[in-house]
């Protein structure tokens, strides 16, 4: 049986590709040597692709910032504003925006951590091969061919590509950028044209979109598209890949009526192409590239559940080919260069290198019909914890008393004045304090030292908030990385990697940690710190924590049990946190879930049961806490439209949300879909260093007004403030301030 993989992580075992593109944009090294280190860097997995013995080995999944960015410039479409660059300088622009010109909208990949650039069309917008016979497809085909290794060149399949644009601002309203799809495809033609003058025997088609619900005019158009695209006379054979679910009949009907010699499946996360596949009668006559190896997830494959999968699909369809579920992009690169995972977290899991060998292990077995030799040595189990599984029986459903109740019992014991200030938890991060994080890891101070540099900058913060007069405090969070790394170092159950980098957007990588087994607090994990600066201030302190979605969201997680019973084993711990806190004085507690939307399903079928165990979640954590005690929590990166309904049945007492970009219409959203309880809508975009007047803010908080009573409105930054610096941080928390007095006092705007 054949073997391939979807894609592979472009960011280098060293994150290379990162510090190239920094350096490049930093002036430190010139386009040369940026291209130079591309081109080394697309070598090594090639190479190291081959030598695992791939049949067939993927190419163009490199980038220097976004394969959906990548295929904008392929088919020239560069809003007007870029053209007065050219080469990287305007490739890097429409990532990152220059000067007066800003970047084009980053938004995620379905439902990955993975964030693309938006392409921006409108009707005026006329597609063509921007650089003809030395377009980045061919160029890399053949330098891969002048390597002595053919490949097959992976595009962003052109329905995909049109579905996840968005229409420009001068766009008419009828207009969507699927009007543009036959001359889209017309370029692509084009392009599989030249790739077969080059030799490609295979092109590979991403068409992710085919696993999310679908209307009859969009079936259509993948209809159309593959005509032409079929009855090209000369071509190379073309893969149509999905993945990140299954791929539904209507679309799979069309596929199989076309002349698409073979189709990408995701078995992994889409266990229902069997029987979608059952359902159009099988794919006689083509190959189905048998997506059974997570290339999302970093467990070791089940090798008997794979052979499984592919045995049952040899009924159904001409040729199977054993591959990975999606794209290796999704993974860290190298299991080898781990130096400190337990031997028994580490026999679980396989990255990208390891999940390459394990199909090829999967596709010698298969036509060996023998044992592929992983499946020697089982892969051990996860840890169970029999108490943390005990005290969730008893547990059960978990619900807040009565929210008048709540509400008055808070008013009483806070006493806050209408519009209450807060901002959203973080501080900036200053290179000192990042220094002491780093000292303290390296072991160049001692842990007294570290606690002692990090409880002097929590009294500073304080002081800060007190002299600006903000009426809720928070203590800036500088001991934490990350909002959920942080939280994964100190329970049980969770591990971490050293080089375990995944790309989350251009030169921006996550670790992700990994949950393998129960999840367990030992011990409280904010208190002292929190405490330290509640004892400092007699305003209140807000403690913050991560809610469990957003836990396992940006985490790797156990697939050995559905996600909703490990995220109910991160809510326990979250509560007995958010109790231990409570007993130590804290009075408003905060937990965050900017990746409640994230995990949406793709399918709106599936968005209820999810939702569902999300919600419950939330409430096993922050209802265990005195009506007087106040629950906050705050989302964004999101479009909140389709969870709108669920942010009310977290029933937190105040919520928090980026909306200063969308001018508060949320606020109106919310109480309209029933939302009673308080709202922090972010008054001032964070993102960037601008600093916002009193009167915009002021402006902000009157709109909000005609939606909400005062008492139920609180005034705030859209997001954290750890990646902006102290100097715009005053300045727009002090017309914050300002802003919230001037209309508490009615003052005429
Ligand atoms: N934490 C985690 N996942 C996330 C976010 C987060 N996913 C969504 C969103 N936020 C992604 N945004 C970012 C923003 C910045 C960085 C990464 C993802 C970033 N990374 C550093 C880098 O690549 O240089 C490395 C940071 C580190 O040292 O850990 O700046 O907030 N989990
Ligand atoms: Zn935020």
């Amino acid at each position: 049986m054949n073997t391939t993989i979807l894609g592979y992580p472009r960011i280098g075992a060293r994150r290379e590709l990162k510090f190239a593109t920094e350096d490049y944009w930093a002036g430190r090294i010139d386009a040369a040597a940026l291209e130079e280190a591309g081109a080394d860097l697309r070598g090594t997995v090639w190479t190291q692709l081959r030598d695992a013995g791939l049949d067939t080995i993927p190419s163009n999944t490199f980038s220097y910032y976004d394969q959906v960015l990548d295929t904008s410039v392929l088919v020239d479409a560069v809003p007007d504003r870029y053209r007065h660059l050219d080469g990287l300088d305007r490739y890097f622009a429409m990532a990152r925006g220059v000067q007066d010109v800003p970047a084009l909208e980053m938004t995620k990949w379905f439902d990955t951590n993975y964030h693309y650039i938006v392409p921006e069309l409108g009707p005026g917008t006329r597609f063509r091969l921007a650089d003809g016979a030395g377009a980045k497809p061919v160029s890399e085909y053949r330098e891969a061919k002048a390597l002595g290794i053919e490949t097959r060149p992976v595009l962003v399949g052109p329905l995909t590509y049109l579905l996840l644009a968005k229409p420009a601002a001068d766009a008419p309203p009828g207009f969507g950028p699927l009007d543009l799809l036959d001359g889209l495809v017309e370029v692509y033609a084009e392009l599989l044209e030249r790739l077969s003058g080059a030799g490609a025997e295979w092109v590979q088609l991403d068409e992710p979109a085919l696993v999310a619900d679908r209307t009859e005019e969009e079936v259509a158009a993948l209809a159309r598209a593959y005509a032409r695209l079929g009855e090209l006379s000369s071509r190379p054979r073309l893969l149509v890949a999905t993945y990140f679910g299954a791929i539904g009949a209507d679309a799979l009907r069309v596929l199989a009526g076309s002349r698409v010699e073979a189709v990408a499946l995701d078995f992994v996360a889409g266990p229902g192409n069997l029987d979608v596949l059952a359902t159009v009668g099988g794919l006689p006559r083509k190959t189905v590239v048998a997506g059974v190896v997570d290339g999302r997830n970093v467990w070791r494959a089940d090798e008997q559940r794979a052979k499984a999968t592919c045995a049952a699909l040899l009924g159904l369809v001409d040729q199977v080919t054993v591959s990975t579920s999606c794209s290796l992009l999704h993974v860290p690169i190298d299991l080898d260069a781990e130096t400190s995972l337990e031997p028994a977290v580490r026999g679980r899991l396989a990255f990208a290198r390891q999940k390459a060998e394990e199909v090829v292990a999967l596709g010698r077995a298969l036509r060996e019909d023998a044992p592929a030799p992983a499946a020697q040595v089982p892969a051990p189990a996860a840890g169970i914890d029999h108490r943390v599984r005990a005290r969730l029986d008893m547990l059960g459903d978990a619900r807040r008393g009565d929210r008048a109740a709540r509400f008055a019992a808070q008013r009483a014991t806070l006493k806050l004045p209408d519009l209450a200030t807060t901002t959203i938890g973080s501080f900036p991060q200053t290179p000192e304090i990042r220094k002491a994080r780093a000292d303290r890891r390296a072991g160049r101070v001692s842990e007294d030292a570290y606690v002692q540099a990090m409880k002097d900058e929590i009294a500073r913060v304080v002081a800060f908030q007190e002299e600006l007069g903000l009426d809720v405090l928070v203590h800036g969070e500088p001991e934490r990385n990350d909002m959920v790394q942080y939280f994964a170092e100190q329970l049980d159950g969770y591990a971490a990697t050293e080089h375990g980098w995944v790309q989350s957007y251009g030169s921006r990588y996550v670790r992700p940690p990994i949950l393998h087994s129960d999840v367990a607090r030992p011990r409280p994990m904010t208190v002292e710190w929190t405490s330290h600066a509640q004892g400092l201030t007699n305003k209140p302190v807000k403690g913050m924590l991560t809610g469990p979605v957003t836990m396992l969201a940006w985490s790797f997680v156990r697939d050995d049990q559905p996600p909703a019973e490990t995220a109910r084993q991160v809510a326990l711990a979250l509560r007995d946190e958010i109790g231990d806190l409570e007993s130590a004085g804290i009075r408003i507690i905060q937990v965050d879930e900017p990746a409640l939307r994230e995990l949406l399903p793709l399918r709106r079928t599936e968005h209820a049961a999810y939702l569902d165990w999300a919600v419950g979640a939330f409430r096993l954590a922050t209802s265990g806490v005195a009506d007087s005690t106040q629950i906050h929590t705050h989302m964004c990166y999101s479009e909140f439209g389709e969870i709108i309904d669920a942010i009310g049945a977290l029933d937190a007492d105040v919520t928090s949300v980026e909306a200063a970009r969308s001018h508060m219409e949320l606020v109106g959203d919310l109480r309209a879909a029933g939302y009673e309880n308080g709202i922090g809508p972010g008054v001032y975009d964070i993102h960037s260093p601008r600093v916002p007047s009193a009167e915009e803010m002021e402006d902000n908080l009157r709109r909000a007004l005609q939606a909400v009573e005062p008492d139920k409105l609180w005034v705030n930054p859209d997001c954290g403030l750890k990646t902006r610096a102290y100097p715009e941080t005053e300045a727009s928390l002090r017309n914050l301030v300002t802003a919230a007095r001037r209309v508490r006092e009615g003052a005429p705007s």
